[in-house]
């Protein structure tokens, strides 16, 4: 799968990844500069809102050029990326700079661009580039240096990130992700995307202020150590009212941790609990469907396939809701032979 195989390398490499949502969430870090998490994390890669990256390296530049969406990017989102590319050039030995064009099929404004499926993308293509031989586990690594939930969306279906131990080289090599057995499941994710409200805070910031300020942070970490264990259990006999209430109540949890932060980060608006209270409304009447969310405004429903277009049109039904999007499990990080824009280089 991910063998450089026929690519030429000298044309760039393209690779393609999509978003993933934890049942489990990760939020918090016990080293910065590695991206080693407190605690281990399970999500599932989406089949929907891929993000398309293409390298090329150009021995002839001084810098690397970096656009997204067709716009050349700067500031802080350039520089985690050139950082990314240092990191990859100092592992491969090399020095050329690069040209990256990513494009990722998030609609615009809202407010799930996630930097999982870009740093898987920009893992993969840039391993490639600079003719890095990474596995599968290697390359998740590699991602959670880019953004700690990119090294789940490095594989798909069902991923468990493991928190790994200790600090430094041990905590990096025991920190990987990889993919977790389930039984039969007939699983849909319905996104609701909700407005998006006041200005978000970097997920980064938010979960450095969680675990420095909020004193629920540690029993909600406690908490997870053992959602971790029930969820993969669950998944294992594919029940999917025992995966829904335990990632629903991990999420609240996350929530909860937030909002007793001082000062408090509240990324849940009143749209997103307009779909809590529907969601609670589906479930007493008899419907499997179970909420989660992650450091912004929408929700994500977990519903079995047969009553996703109920759990959708009633999410529709919401005021605050501006859009609905229904995802299934989907792939791992790929490569491509093809350039995003369809040319042949
Ligand atoms: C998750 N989130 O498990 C959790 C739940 C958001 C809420 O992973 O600092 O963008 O780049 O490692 O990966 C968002 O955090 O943070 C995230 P960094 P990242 O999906």
């Amino acid at each position: 799968m991910l063998s450089q195989g026929s690519v030429d390398v000298r044309a760039g490499v393209t690779a393609v990844a999509h978003p993933n949502i934890a049942l489990v969430k990760y939020w918090g870090k016990r080293d910065e500069s590695l991206a080693l998490p407190v605690t281990g994390s399970l999500s599932v890669t989406l089949d929907i809102f891929a993000t398309t990256t293409h390298v090329t390296l150009a021995p002839q530049a001084s810098t690397d050029m970096i656009t997204l969406n067709g716009d050349t990017a700067g500031g802080a989102a350039a520089e985690r990326v050139q950082a990314f590319l240092d990191l990859v050039r100092r592992l491969a030995g090399r020095r050329e700079r690069a040209v990256v064009e990513s494009v990722n099929q998030v609609p615009t404004g809202a407010g799930l661009a996630s930097s999982a499926a870009g740093f898987a993308a920009l893992a993969a293509a840039a391993a490639a580039a600079y003719e890095l031989d990474l596995d599968g586990r290697a390359l998740s690594r590699l991602a959670r240096r880019g953004s700690g939930s990119a090294c789940r969306s490095v594989f798909g279906g069902f991923v468990q990130w493991h928190a790994g131990s200790g600090d430094g080289s041990a905590g990096d090599v025991s920190s990987f992700a990889e993919p977790v057995p389930v039984g039969p499941l007939d699983l849909v994710l319905v996104v609701a995307v909700t407005d998006a409200g006041s200005k978000k805070v970097p997920s980064r910031e938010a979960m450095r202020h969680t675990v420095a300020t909020s004193p629920l942070y540690r029993a909600w970490a406690q908490a997870s150590a053992t959602d971790l264990e029930r969820m993969r259990d669950a998944l294992a006999r594919g029940d999917l009212p025992a995966i829904g209430a335990i990632a629903e109540g991990n999420a609240l949890g996350m929530h909860a941790a937030m909002l007793a932060a001082r000062p408090a980060v509240r990324y849940l608006s009143a749209g997103s609990l307009a779909v809590l209270d529907a969601v609670d409304a589906l479930r007493a009447d008899n419907v499997a469907a179970y909420a989660t969310a992650d450091a912004g405004p929408n929700v994500v429903v977990l519903c079995p396939r047969a009553d996703a277009d109920r759990v959708a049109e009633t999410a529709d039904a919401i005021d605050a809701v501006r859009s609905v999007h229904l995802a299934r499990p989907g792939p791992g990080v790929r490569l491509q032979s093809e350039h995003p824009g369809g040319d042949e280089r």
